[in-house]
């Protein structure tokens, strides 16, 4: 289930190029356009869901995978044990940008929190 509008499904299906760090049949990570440390990745489901509210049941497995692959990122990129932020934003008030569920795996010195 893709949105023909959603900059991430685009990157999810390779329409448009993402700098990829990994892609399972669940989830996909890539680098954030904008970091705000030296390690900034957004992890998000393939198929489209637009935010935590709309995240269902049947979607719980997707959850899963992704606190696991944020797991196997931090230790890729040499932050499990200096430390990391996740955030997911949901709502105007969090200022979520993009309507494609993301969480935001963020790490390594120099980290400027919060965003935006
Ligand atoms: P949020 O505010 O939680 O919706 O954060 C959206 C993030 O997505 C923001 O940090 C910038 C990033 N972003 C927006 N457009 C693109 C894009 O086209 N490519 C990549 N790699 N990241 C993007």
């Amino acid at each position: 289930m893709t949105n023909p509008d959603c900059i991430f499904c685009k990157i999810v299906a390779g329409d448009i190029p993402g700098d990829i760090v990994h892609k399972d049949d669940l989830v996909t990570a890539f680098r954030d356009i904008n970091p705000v440390a030296p390690s900034h990745i957004l992890i998000v489901p393939n198929k489209h869901i637009p935010d935590n509210n709309t995240f269902t049941e049947q979607d719980e497995h997707i959850a899963g995978r992704i606190f696991r692959i944020v797991k196997l990122l931090a230790e890729q990129e040499g932050i499990s044990e200096s430390g990391y932020r996740l955030i997911m934003n949901t709502g105007p008030d969090s200022h979520q940008e993009v309507m494609h569920m993301h969480m935001h795996l963020i790490g390594g010195q120099g980290m400027k929190y919060p965003m935006g």
